[in-house]
């Protein structure tokens, strides 16, 4: 130890005496670190740590200050903030807060309150601290390195690299030992993230990410999922800053944040090899999410471009002739008047017509689900009242309403930070109910970015032109010069709003209030799409939904709360058959697991083998619905008649998926708000690292793996040869044969008219419904058959809710949500005796609070039953005498004959 540490330590032992109590000392060590190399002149310098400012049971606050170079030269646009502070929060055993910022803190930070993330646990004193760190010694530059005390792993390490915090620019390196990342979203890529640069700066497009600026889409989630090649552990980190920013991953080396505003604000949330440890952690941090309405769970059918209602009787007539599972047929924006928001145009849309499809009342009846565009148009009443309401953002040069340019021409957009856009929001949206009798129940809110067809906005001049052509663009260049683009080339008001735009910023600001500030887009681009979903569902909620499904295109960190969401748009092409499935994985790490993609693609002609490939995988996906460009060939189950294989194996993929229905739902319900639904294999085969390679498998839960077809195959035959691996330890039964699997690699061909390849995990129970076919969620009956897959201890468990009316929210509310608890836990033992085989079945209830209605159990199915090394499975109807669940701690024995 070296002189100035003992000096640090003597002192830190005097405040000690005067009354603080030290539990986590400053520790530091001298190990000649050299400031890091200025990367450019107004960055030649470095910060010093200066002093040790607070130090308590759980926080330590050290001031930074900053050394300037020969060759420094402030920038006074954006200058060097030259004091800094430095704060470490141990929030619990297993979280841990890293803070930057200005001396005072004055600078924008969401506040730490809904609907922003903050921390909600308190330290568990029984637990010891998986954290330990050093940080540099007075007088040196500035470095800190964060690890996990148990294994070594580290965490966060700047040793040698540039810390930069200047007004409009912050940067930092995290050094990365040798292991793998998922998540910075949101992006269209593979779910193991490669080297590349990643920028977050919500954006309008539908394309795939390289690793290069620019090339990001709609959301904003800055967080991590990191998985250490040593120990298989597993960490989330997640930035909290909604800034836009673009970030550096080398692979085993590196991780450099570059934003353009707030503060560093890192949350740290540690688990074992467990994902769904921190995910949890962070999910609550982020204020969990929601669950949807039982009919969401069904099958969708949309397209831009159903242009009448007569066309929708016809969709609506064929899905009903053909036998083809539906619960929504829904309205992209052809159905509006000249676009606009809240209206029906009724010169093309016959209400009587519409109410016919959308009588719930009737069998064939399905749920109306309709898009509502962010953008206001000139000359609506729904612009009117906005102005009445003062509701709209105003442009930075003319004070004025900001006017862009989208469908309807021009538009301007909702403030939803000002107190009155949640009325506006209200009454436009209860207008549809009130103008037109329509119930629209799922509310999708498309470009929400805020996307835009002009770059910034219209200038005042050529306000009135009602279309307008690229030369009346305001101008090329941005409205603010910015020290760096974390879009790369891409100017950032690119299809967006200038950056110069004017939010509401008064203390009654509905999402947050600045005092002192001049609160604009540049700070309020990626809340877009989180104000204007948190506006939908305070009206959905104002208007008496239960539970509400509102579809969001873009989404911040803490979504989930309020809006489900789907991926967007893509082209109808293999690659991005396949990215949907990194795509789904990824929002549920970000805390919306109800996520789906366009079934089939949006953009571009999809092929009859690529629709019916991707309706065979997106019967699995937990949104699933076929959805089209207007510009595209249909491609409805239907809608290719020369190649009869869509048609039939879409129905027969939708039937697996409603036997499911329940099942899939349920693993909504348990979750109770945090957790992952759908995953990587690897979730539940933490320590295999080939697992990590096939990324077109997926699990439901831990309970189904699904190994879809993503490529083409052989038009001859039609046939894809597919490889697919169980991976380590693994033992599966398939869920239509019951043939058994163990780990390795398998290749077989699958027929362009099949089902997905499904195989349930040795040692689960899943639920599957009897009936078949059931053509609306709502005429689910509560008769189960149970897939008990046995593992080598010939037990099995799972669970099951115990309510029969999943139609009705308010049951669910009651019973399942809100400090109620509606799920059993379904156990199953097997037994060998003389020459007979028996299974014994028993619940138990999840909590203490378990309500009951009644389940009835009619058919089991039973793989694994091991018999001198061969493995037989048995299917046994017992519906003469079922299994009925109504209470806690039933027991049901079924004899089985193997004979
Ligand atoms: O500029 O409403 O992502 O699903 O069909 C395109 C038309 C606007 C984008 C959505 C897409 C939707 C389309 N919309």
């Amino acid at each position: 130890m070296n002189k100035t540490s003992i000096i640090l330590i003597a002192s830190i032992l005097s405040a000690a005496l005067c009354g603080a109590i030290i539990y986590e000392a400053y520790k530091a060590w001298k190990i000649n670190n050299l400031p890091p190399t200025p990367v450019k002149s107004n960055t030649d310098g470095y910060y010093i740590v200066n002093m040790l400012s607070q130090s308590s049971l759980f926080n330590l606050n050290i001031q930074l200050e900053w050394v300037a170079g020969q060759n420094f030269v402030n920038d006074p646009s954006n200058p060097v903030i030259e004091r800094l502070s430095f704060k470490i929060n141990f929030d619990n055993y297993n979280e841990l807060s890293i803070k930057i910022t200005d001396i005072d803190d004055t600078r924008f930070t969401l506040p730490y309150k809904e609907p922003f993330p903050y921390t909600k646990v308190t330290y568990e004193p029984s637990k010891e601290s998986l954290f330990d760190y050093i940080i540099s010694v007075p007088g040196e530059a500035f470095y800190f390195k964060l690890w996990r005390k148990d294994t070594g792993e580290v965490l966060f390490d700047t040793t040698n690299t540039p810390l930069i915090f200047q007004d409009k620019y912050l940067q930092i390196t995290n050094k990365l030992n040798k292991s793998a990342l998922f998540g910075l979203g949101e992006r269209r890529t593979t779910f193991k993230l490669k080297s590349g640069q990643y920028s977050i700066w919500a954006a309008d497009a539908a394309r795939i990410d390289y690793g290069h600026p620019g090339e990001q889409i709609y959301g904003t989630h800055p967080m991590y999922l990191k998985r250490d090649d040593a120990t298989k552990n597993f960490h989330v980190l997640f930035l909290r800053n909604a800034y836009g920013m673009e970030i550096d991953y080398q692979e085993n080396e590196s991780i450099t944040y570059k934003v353009i505003g707030g503060n560093f604000d890192f949350k740290f949330f540690l688990g074992n090899n467990n994902p769904e440890e921190p995910i949890k952690l962070y999910h609550n941090y982020i204020n969990g999410w929601i669950l949807h309405p039982f009919w969401v769970q069904g099958f969708h059918q949309c397209r831009w471009g159903y242009k009448t209602s007569e066309e929708l009787m016809q969709v609506w007539d064929k899905f009903n002739e053909l036998s083809i599972p539906i619960d929504s047929l829904w309205s992209d924006i052809d159905y509006m008047y000249e676009f606009y928001d809240f209206t029906i145009d009724l010169s093309r849309f016959n209400i009587s017509q519409m109410k016919q499809i959308y009588d719930l009342k009737d069998p064939k009846g399905v749920h109306w689900s309709s898009i509502i565009d962010v953008g206001i148009a000139i000359g609506s009443d729904a612009a009117v009242r906005g102005q009445e309401l003062n509701t709209f953002i105003k442009s930075g040069y003319t004070g004025q309403d900001l006017i862009g340019n989208v469908w309807p021409g021009n538009t301007y957009y909702p403030d939803f930070n000002h107190p009155n856009s949640t009325q506006f929001w209200f009454e436009g949206l209860n207008n549809i109910t009130k103008n037109y009798g329509l119930v629209q129940e799922g509310i999708w809110i498309d470009m929400n970015e805020f996307s835009n067809f002009v770059n910034g906005e219209v200038l005042p001049s050529v306000k009135d032109s009602k279309f307008l052509s690229n030369q009346t663009l305001k101008s090329e260049k941005s409205s603010l010069q910015l020290p760096f683009n974390p879009q790369g080339d891409t100017d950032l008001e690119f299809k967006t709003l200038s950056l110069n735009a004017k939010h509401y910023n008064e203390k009654d600001g509905l999402m947050l209030h600045i005092p002192n500030y001049n609160l604009t887009q540049y700070d309020m681009h990626n809340l877009n799409g989180f104000g204007e979903s948190i506006a939908t569902y305070e009206a959905a909620k104002l208007m008496g939904r239960n539970l509400t499904f509102i579809l969001s295109r873009s989404t911040l960190f803490g979504s989930g709360k309020y809006v489900q969401h789907w991926n967007g748009d893509g082209f109808s092409q293999w690659d991005y058959l396949f990215y949907t499935i990194p795509g789904i994985i990824n929002f549920q790490m970000y805390g919306i697991p109800f996520v789906g993609d366009d079934i089939c693609g949006l953009n571009g002609n999809a092929t009859p083998e690529l629709c019916a490939r991707w309706m065979q995988l997106g019967s699995l996906y937990p949104f699933s619905r076929n959805h089209n460009g207007n510009e595209s060939i249909s491609q409805e189950p239907y809608a290719f008649p020369d190649y009869h294989y869509v048609l039939s194996s879409s129905i027969k993929t939708l039937n697996v998926r409603y036997q499911l229905l329940k099942f899939y739902y349920h693993l909504f319900v348990k979750e109770q708000g945090s957790g992952t639904i759908f995953r990587p294999l690897m979730w539940s085969f933490p320590n295999d690292d080939e697992a990590l390679n096939y990324e077109a498998e997926f699990m439901l839960g831990d309970y189904l793996l699904a190994a879809p077809v993503v490529a083409q195959g052989n038009e001859v035959t039609n046939t894809t040869g597919l490889d697919f691996y169980i991976p380590q330890g693994g033992v599966f039964y398939d869920f239509y044969n019951q043939q058994r699997y163990t780990e390795g690699k398998y290749h077989q061909d699958v027929p362009f008219d099949s089902v997905v390849p499904l195989f349930v995990k040795a040692g689960k129970i899943v639920h599957i419904q009897d009936q078949k076919p059931v053509l609306r969620s709502r005429f689910l009956d509560n008769h189960f058959t149970l897939y008990i897959a046995l593992d080598s201890n010939l037990y099995a468990s799972g669970s099951i809710l115990t309510i029969n009316d999943y139609n009705n929210d308010e049951n669910i509310i009651r019973n399942c949500l809100e400090g109620a608890n509606c799920v059993t836990i379904i156990e199953a033992q097997g037994k060998f005796e003389n020459n007979s085989f028996s299974i014994s079945l028993k619940n138990t209830q999840e909590q203490k609070n378990t309500q009951f209605q009644e389940v009835v159990i009619d058919k089991v199915i039973i793989a694994g039953i091991s018999t001198f090394g061969n493995y037989i499975s048995k299917i046994v109807d017992i519906s003469s005498n079922p299994f009925i669940i109504n209470k806690d701690k039933q027991q049901y024995d079924i004899n089985i004959n193997l004979q």
